[in-house]
Parts: structure tokens; sequence; C-alpha cells
């Protein structure tokens, strides 16, 4: 029997989404916790790329938990790659579609890659694939890093994305010390967009702003050359709350201006949404208690803890040159975050 005919997905949304297709190519057949932002990342991503996408993901939840045997939410090729490899594993695979395409094996078309990884897999351990992929500009790929702030699939361990002071299975608060997680949150998106002037496109988005997301997503797989997508994900588990309120922490991570809706094109930075408005000083950020006291990770917070954890999402918002993204004061892109 043939196989049925694959249906490419309007790409009238390449510009703005205004109308989805109502394929799916992300699943039923998955075993991702209730409440998992990042499953519902994986779907997002997978709608808006289409069927003619080649998928790799790194070792964590998104790959474990997706792929238990005989069952797989995926109906796009994908492919497991080792945990700190991320960017190789794009580059590889995008090598390999345009030799093939030169030696006219396959139809010279539009192929989409995507590879994912999380924050302890890209954020930690592959920054350095990361960073190759950025400076290559010979292939089209996408490397998307959904942020659930821990080591999540071999039981919550602190990674460089971590939050100041939550609770992990390596940073526990005991009697003598309450706080035992010392580092600020590592902003990986901006880092990347600082150091690679040749990467065509990054944003950070959130799994509680779908559109944004989905256009974030179709915006980089038209491009030409490298580009990256930060995706903030809360995880029951991981987060210790009742997974109904994922969706509300999503949002109010960006209300509290704790996580940026913002890209930037070509070196033209841009903010979305409620990020925006909070740019332009028409909407007051929410006090970061609201989100910090719904989860139990950040159940041991003091006062203090509290009023300090504030203090450092203003300092991110009031001193620095690119509120919520850059802080420096000298940007590859020059003054007012345009290319000079
Ligand atoms: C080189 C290597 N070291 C350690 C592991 C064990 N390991 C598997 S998944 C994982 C956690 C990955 O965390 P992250 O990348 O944040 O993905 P998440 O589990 O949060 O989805 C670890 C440490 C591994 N598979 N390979
Ligand atoms: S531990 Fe977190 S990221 Fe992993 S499947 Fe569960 S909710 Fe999703
Ligand atoms: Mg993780």
């Amino acid at each position: 029997m043939a196989a049925p005919e694959l249906t490419v997905p309007d790409l009238e949304i390449n510009r703005r989404i205004t109308i989805l297709p109502l394929q799916e190519y992300y699943t039923s057949g998955h075993r991702t916790c209730q409440g998992c932002e990042s499953a519902l990342v994986m779907r997002y991503m997978a709608k808006v790329a289409g069927p003619r996408t080649l998928v790799t993901g790194t070792t964590g939840c998104m790959y474990v938990a997706n792929t238990s045997y005989n069952s797989t939410p995926w109906s796009l090729p994908w492919a497991h790659t080792q945990l700190g490899s991320s960017g190789s594993s794009a580059i590889g695979t995008s090598a390999a579609l345009k030799a093939l395409m030169r030696k006219g094996k396959i139809p010279d078309e539009r192929i989409n890659v995507i590879a994912f990884c999380s924050d302890g897999g890209g954020g930690d351990m592959g920054l350095a694939t990361l960073s190759a992929a950025m400076q290559d500009t010979r292939y089209n790929l996408l490397i998307l890093l959904y942020d659930n702030e821990s080591y999540a699939n071999t039981d919550i361990q602190a990674s460089g994305m971590t939050p100041w002071g939550a609770v992990t299975a390596f940073t526990p608060s005991g009697k003598r010390q309450r706080i035992t997680h010392h580092r600020w949150k590592k902003n990986v998106p901006a880092l990347l967009m600082a150091g690679h002037p040749t990467g065509r496109y990054f944003a950070n988005t959130s799994s509680g702003f779908g559109m944004d997301l989905m256009e974030k997503v179709r915006t980089a797989l038209d491009m030409d050359g490298p580009t990256f997508v930060q995706t903030h994900d809360p995880c029951p588990k991981g987060w210790d709350y009742d997974p109904r309120m994922s969706h509300e922490l999503a949002v109010m991570a960006v209300e509290c201006g704790i996580t940026v809706l913002w890209d930037c094109l070509e070196g033209e930075l841009r903010y979305q949404g409620i990020s925006r408005q909070q740019v332009e000083g028409k909407l007051r950020r929410r006090p970061v208690a609201d989100y910090l006291r719904r989860q139990g990770r950040f159940a041991h917070f003091a006062d203090e803890d509290i009023d300090f954890f504030q203090s450092r999402i203003d300092e991110m918002w009031e001193d620095w040159i690119l509120p919520g993204v850059l802080r420096v004061n000298q940007t590859p892109f020059g003054p007012g975050g345009s290319r000079g």
C-alpha cells in the first residue's frame, strides 16, 4: 500500500501567524508528568515546523519521557542525540542534508533542522556546541532550548539556569544553611546573542505564550543560517506545585519580569507583549513574591530572600542597557541595541 501523501502546512504562517494548521506532529504517546509545559513546547514547535522537518533531541525529559518502548508522540523524523551535543547534531544533520541535495540524492527543497536541548544539556554541558552552531553560517538550523530550570530527568539537580536559592536535589535547604544555591541564573540567549554576531535570530519566549512561541519558532525556521530560541517552561515536579498551576506560573514569570519576551532579528532587538509594555513603562511589573510563594522550591525563603530576589530583578530592568536582556554598556550591536 502506498504511503499517504504528506500535507505541507500553509506557509502563509511565515510572517504573522493568524491561521494555524490543524495537523499535530507531536501527539499522544508520551509519558511526561501531568502539567509538563516542556511537552507543550514540543507540540507548539512541531506544529509550526510542519512535516518537512528533522528533529534531534538531547538526553533529558523530552527524550526519555517521549520515547517509552514501542510508543512515541513524534510523527516527524526524530533522533536522540548525546546530552551535550545539540549544536553538533544540528550542524551534522544540516550538513548531511546539504551534501545529499548537492549530490542529487534527494530533491533540493527546504527541510527544517531543529535540535532541542534543555538547560542542563544545552545551557551547561553543551554550551560549546551551541556556540559552534551559532558561528557557522553555512547551515540552516534552529536550536530550541527548553528551560525547565533543572536537570529534571535525573531527579531535579541544579543547573546553571536554576534560579537563585531554589531547592533542588543538589541544593537542599537545611537548618544551618537556609539557602544553598548561590548562583544567579545564566542568561543563555543573551550570552549567545552577544558573542555570535553570525547568528541570524535569537529569541526568548515562554510556554505560557503559545502564539509568541510559535511565531518565534516560525521566524527562526524562515531564516537562512543559525538561529536560537529559548522557552521558559514550568515543571511541576521540579518546581513543586500543583500541575494545574502550570500555565498561570508561566504567565506570572513574565508579569514579574523574571523572564522577558524578546527577540533579536539580525541585530535588531525587539520586545513583545507584556514585556514590551513593561519596557515602554505602560505596565508595572508584578512583585516576584507572587510567583515565588506559589512554588515549593522557594518555600524556605525568608522575607529577606524575597527582597534580594526582587532587587536583582529590579536591577535587571532598571540598570541594564537592554532591560532584562543585557547588562553591559557595549554590545556587539552598538548603542540602543541596533547594529551601528
Ligand atoms: C554525558 C552524560 N552525562 C550525564 C547523563 C545523565 N543524564 C541524562 S538526562 C540528564 C539530565 C539532563 O538535564 P537537562 O538537559 O536540563 O534536561 P531535562 O532532564 O531537564 O529535560 C542527565 C544528567 C547523560 N545521559 N550523559
Ligand atoms: S520532570 Fe518536569 S520537565 Fe520532566 S516530564 Fe515532568 S514536568 Fe516535564
Ligand atoms: Mg532541564
